[in-house]
């Protein structure tokens, strides 16, 4: 069964049947938020009834002494700001689309979220004014100054800025709303909502109880709502805010267009009570052979027995889970064919415990280094890559769909290539498993980019976030080979340091795949020609990669024969990008700047002088489609496009795209595994 085949996610589940609330399914969350609710409504109760019963002096104290009460509230509503904790591929579990059209509210001056005085309203025990709170006139003198029901919708998922004009440049916040009704498919059923992602930070609600609040643009985060669901008429608003900031991750200052919004999927997951929340089915880092794999469950209260079968490997296995509810497994792999471009491999693996069961498809193969070598499955390999941002040209804004997906995957694979550089964020969950199943190898990254604050304890925290986001989602593809935790970052100590805490999440997180970054060259001031890698944070990782643009920020393409390296490490060199902007159809001579001979000629020379780094294994050159960035103005040109792809906005490729091609073909047909003839 094709991936696209087993999402399930498009068909509700109506069933008539009533949810019991019994203590048992009442979560941490519920709990508190049931506190703050009653303590809230008992706190004004208490205070009407003082305030017409007592004295004046008395009132105060009194009044005084309730404070407490909403100020319990008030922590309680703190306890409730976390999303629930990550879920593994919730793509497979039953429950409904939220996806389609949503209204929206565009605050740019956040009056639907503070009051005059700059007071969150959502901070109040009692909220009196908010968007979330998505009301109606009460009556014909009732003042309410917003109605979701008549004010413009956008599709959900998407960008905002490529679906409404006056939204192309807009940044800040801009409020979603949208009612459905839902009941879950049988008693004691949990219901979560999932969002696939949000640019940047969303606020959630839900029946105008705020549900918490997520930051981070490109990684995925969900909701508890069983006991705030109803049958119909439920209200899901969501204040979502791409506004830019210096300490935020990524910071203000980027190469690509700051699309806001609901801009992947957004979904109703249902589980039973107990259910299996998370998983990792890889194979085991140092036992060729086996199978290493640790599942774990969520609301299990006692050992529960979880079984894992791979039926089209005859490997099926119980274990039963422990105090922290976890199950873990060794298995016998020795029967798996293993994954891999030429052969993408991937079996059907079930999962169950108690009524839960969840289905995956997973490829197993190995990925390491060896000195200079990078060894898929124990046989040296070239990364035939290309960078790629997640944009979908053709129609406009993110991609965010399978169809993208395959629309730009298999671009990369007309062009030869075994690899793809997802840049320069966590792209969609489709990306990774359209890649699965067509053989391609991912580097996936988080948007550490530039000038983040390192010496910020906050932003560090987010970065941590961001890549636990991202791995506890991907771990159990196939197609990622490669965790990066930066781009092009200004060598200094405090850098370095963070960088090293984020090498420790990855190690931590996931120790069976390669780490890296897009390091930097700098020039030799005694020699114009020789340049250097010798960025400190390459003690870290597992690949030497950089980024060089010689012969277009440095020099013209004339000076690439000349060029000689020095690299600090004895490590495969990856070169993470390369490249020259080039406007499709424009042709000129090859020293023309921006024409697709200029492109072309860089392309070759570029190739030239690679082949003379001995210990180069694999490229993503920058980059595969050209993509809209507003740091690129120049009229009848850019026109605010990044013109480094190598297909044009309009799908055209350019004469670059061959010259990448024929060289990716010749080493396919020298041997698929093997680096490139040395000269
Ligand atoms: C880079 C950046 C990338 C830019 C590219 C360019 O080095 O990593 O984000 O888009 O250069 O086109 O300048």
């Amino acid at each position: 069964m094709k991936y696209t085949e087993a999402l399930r996610l498009t068909q509700p589940i109506h069933h008539a049947r009533l949810r019991p609330r019994g203590a048992l399914f009442v979560t941490m969350q519920s709990t508190t938020r049931l506190a703050f609710f009653m303590s809230s409504k008992l706190a004004l109760a208490a205070i009407q009834s003082i305030a017409k019963s007592q004295a004046p002096h008395l009132r105060a104290r009194a009044i005084l002494r309730l404070a407490i009460i909403p100020s319990l509230g008030l922590w309680c509503a703190a306890a409730l700001s976390a999303p629930a904790g990550p879920q593994q591929n919730v793509l497979s579990r039953p429950g409904m689309t939220l996806n389609g059209k949503w209204h929206v509210i565009v605050d740019p001056y956040e009056n639907g979220y503070y009051d005059y005085r700059r007071e969150p309203f959502d901070a109040a025990a009692a909220p009196r004014g908010g968007y979330f709170l998505d009301r109606k006139p009460a009556d014909r003198s009732d003042l309410v100054e917003y109605d979701f029901d008549t004010s413009p919708t956008l599709m959900v998922p998407g960008d905002w800025n490529s679906q409404e004009d006056r939204l192309f440049y807009y940044e800040g916040s801009v409020w979603y709303r949208r009612t459905f009704h839902y009941t879950p498919s049988s008693p004691n059923r949990r219901v979560f909502v999932h969002f696939g992602a949000a640019n940047y930070q969303a606020d959630v609600y839900l029946n105008g109880q705020k549900l918490g609040r997520h930051v981070g643009g490109f990684t995925p985060f969900a909701f508890e709502i069983t006991t705030l669901l109803k049958a119909s008429n439920n209200s899901l608003v969501v204040k979502v805010d791409n506004t830019r900031h210096a300490d935020a991750v990524p910071t203000v200052n980027t190469d690509w267009w700051n699309y806001g919004g609901l801009t992947r999927d957004v979904t109703l997951v249902e589980t039973p009570a107990l259910f299996i929340r998370d998983y990792q089915v890889q194979l085991a880092k140092n036992s060729p052979g086996r199978i290493a794999a640790r599942v774990q469950l969520d609301g299990a209260t006692a050992p529960v027995k979880v079984t894992l079968s791979i039926a089209g490997a005859g490997v099926s296995a119980s274990a039963m889970s422990d105090a922290e509810g976890a199950a873990t497994f060794n298995l016998d792999a020795r029967k798996l064919k293993l994954w891999s471009p030429e052969n993408p491999q991937l079996y059907g693996v079930s999962l169950t415990a108690g009524e839960d069961r969840i289905e995956d498809r997973i490829g197993f193969r190995r990925i390491a280094v060896r000195g200079n070598d990078i060894l898929l499955n124990d046989r040296s390999v070239f990364l035939r890559g290309i960078s790629l941002h997640e944009e979908n040209p053709l129609r406009g804004g993110r991609a965010y769909s399978v169809e993208d997906a395959r629309l730009l995957l298999g671009w990369a694979k007309e062009l030869g290539c075994n690899f793809v550089r997802l840049a320069h964020y966590p792209h969609n969950e489709h990306m990774a498993r359209i890649a699965d199943e067509l053989g391609l190898m991912l580097w996936e990254e988080v948007p550490v980019y530039w000038t983040i604050q390192w010496e910020n304890p906050q932003t560090l925290a987010n970065a941590k976030t961001q890549l636990t986001e991202l791995i506890t989602r991907d771990r159990n593809r196939a197609s990622v080979v490669v965790w990066s935790v930066a781009n092009e970052t200004p060598v200094s100590e405090p850098r370095t340091r963070f960088l090293k805490e984020l090498v420790d999440t990855v190690r931590a997180l996931d120790a069976t795949r390669l780490v890296s970054a897009a390091m930097e060259v700098h020039p030799d001031p005694a020699d114009p020609n020789h340049r250097i890698v010798d960025d400190p944070f390459g003690a870290y990782t597992d690949l030497l990669s950089f980024n060089q643009y010689v012969g277009w920020y440095d020099g013209l393409p004339d000076k690439l024969p000349q060029i000689r390296w020095s690299l600090g490490y004895q490590k495969p060199v990856v070169i993470s990008e390369f490249g020259a902007d080039a406007l499709q159809g424009f042709h000129a001579d090859r020293l023309t700047r921006f024409s697709e001979e200029y492109q072309e000629d860089l392309y070759r020379q570029t190739i030239a002088m690679l082949k003379r780094i001995p210990q180069w294994r694999g490229t993503t050159p920058w980059i595969l489609v050209d993509f809209r960035s507003p740091r690129r103005p120049l009229p009848h040109v850019q026109d605010g496009w990044n013109r480094k792809g190598l297909i044009g906005e309009n799908g055209m490729k350019k004469k670059a795209f061959f010259v990448l091609k024929d060289f990716y073909d010749s080493i396919e047909k020298s041997s698929d595994t093997l680096p490139p003839k040395r000269p």
